[in-house]
């Protein structure tokens, strides 16, 4: 078939808007249709080159929300109709990962989706010239068709709105996840969070959701700050306006710092500041934030050996198939918010002027509707 899509043709460059070819499904795959597409950070990362493992050309896109058109061979848990969420972080429920419950990241097809293709080794999508097109986290939701993995499929009721829940395959259940499922904060803690931006606010909606006292934000955009009051922060710190080093300051601020920190900014210094703005003897620091090719963590062993702990996360621990129908019902009863963070709404021809808004930090989710 054809359908539409925004590619990425090379790094660097703005997306190209062409008619590309998409063959069908084959053993154990689903053609979807994509109803709407979140533009990520990570989606820019790669475009912009500074992913080790950016590959053109592609298709990207991995935040997503469509239908089923049709299934392969061998497909039992979806049929024509459903409504799904594409899942960068599959969940087969067999592998070794998938039978360990501490860890989401499965690895059933982890060799095939590095790699842009599907688990048989091949591309369903090419130009209309017959070069062939990546896929991108195996997901590719920058286009109007796609084709994925059934166990990269999380099925969701059917009354949840396309243009809002496309969100929570990445940024609202990296954030509230960092959370709920990595961190486990509990009632009564002191949080501090790196970077307001798409995840910085779910995290400060985990934040609020688990029952934090104290959710101090930490943005160098004052701009952000308005969204977070509205989300559950507490106190905000702009860091230009802080004399002397940040650390030092936080800890003082929080009466010994932060009993949990997160990174949501991707910047390593941004890293150190959150681990060493960690609780002396418990605090413990997840990095969510993905940082550029070739960049390294630092900070004096003694940060660790007194006691503060420094993890990551990765689609914020959640169990794709298992979590994603939850946090859509979260959602639907009110107990998440989504819509205030969608600021802006462009159809696939605006695409590329989304990324511009992101670069200019004025948006904080913006979604394409097909
Ligand atoms: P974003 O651009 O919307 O937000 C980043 C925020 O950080 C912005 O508000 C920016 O002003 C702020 N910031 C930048 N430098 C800062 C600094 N030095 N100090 C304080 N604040 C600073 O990006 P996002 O969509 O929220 O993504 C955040 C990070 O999370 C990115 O690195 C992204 O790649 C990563 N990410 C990780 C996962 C995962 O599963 N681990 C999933 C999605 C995104
Ligand atoms: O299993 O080895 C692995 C890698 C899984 C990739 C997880 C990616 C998470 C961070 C990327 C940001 C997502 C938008
Ligand atoms: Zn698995
Ligand atoms: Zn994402």
């Amino acid at each position: 078939m054809r359908t539409k899509a925004a590619v990425a043709l090379e790094a660097g460059k703005p997306l190209e808007i062409m008619d590309v070819n998409l063959d069908a499904p084959k053993e154990g795959e689903v053609l979807v249709e994509v109803k709407a597409t979140g533009l990520c950070h990570t989606d820019d990362f790669t475009l912009s080159g500074a992913d080790p493992e950016g590959q053109f050309p592609a298709i990207l896109g991995h935040e997503g929300a469509g239908v089923v058109v049709e299934v392969g061979p061998g497909v039992k848990s979806l049929k024509p109709g459903d409504h799904v969420i594409p899942l960068y972080t599959p969940e087969c429920r067999e592998c070794e990962y998938c039978l360990n419950p501490k860890t989401n990241l499965c690895q059933a097809i982890r060799g095939t989706q590095g790699q842009g293709v599907m688990p048989d080794g091949t591309s369903r999508f090419s130009m209309t010239d017959g070069t062939p097109l990546l896929h991108y986290m195996g997901c590719s939701t920058f286009a109007n068709h796609t084709v994925l993995p059934e166990i990269a499929l999380a099925k969701i009721r059917s009354d949840a709105p396309f243009d809002k829940v496309c969100y929570i395959g990445c940024g609202v259940t990296t954030g509230i996840g960092a959370v709920v499922n990595t961190a486990k904060v509990e009632i009564g803690a002191t949080a501090i969070v790196f970077g307001l931006g798409g995840i910085g606010l779910n995290v400060i909606q985990g934040l609020r959701l688990a029952g934090a006292d104290r959710i101090v934000g930490v943005d160098i955009n004052p701009d952000k700050a308005d969204m977070a009051w509205k989300f559950g922060m507490t106190d905000f710190v702009n860091p230009s306006e802080v004399e002397g080093a940040l650390a030092p300051y936080l800890v003082e601020m929080t009466g010994g710092g932060g009993d949990y920190t997160f990174d949501a900014t991707g910047n390593v210094d941004v890293m150190r500041t959150a681990l060493e703005s960690a609780h002396k003897g418990w605090g413990e620091s997840v990095i969510i934030g993905v940082a550029p090719a070739g960049a390294e963590i630092a900070t004096r062993p003694f940060q660790l050996v007194t006691g503060r702990v420094w993890k990551g996360t990765a689609f914020g621990g959640a169990s794709g198939r298992t979590d994603v129908p939850r946090i859509v019902d979260w959602y639907m009863d009110g107990k998440i918010e989504i819509d205030p963070m969608i600021t802006h709404t462009l159809t696939l021809e605006e695409i590329n002027k989304g990324f511009d808004m992101m670069h200019a930090g004025e948006s904080i989710r913006s979604v394409v509707v097909y």
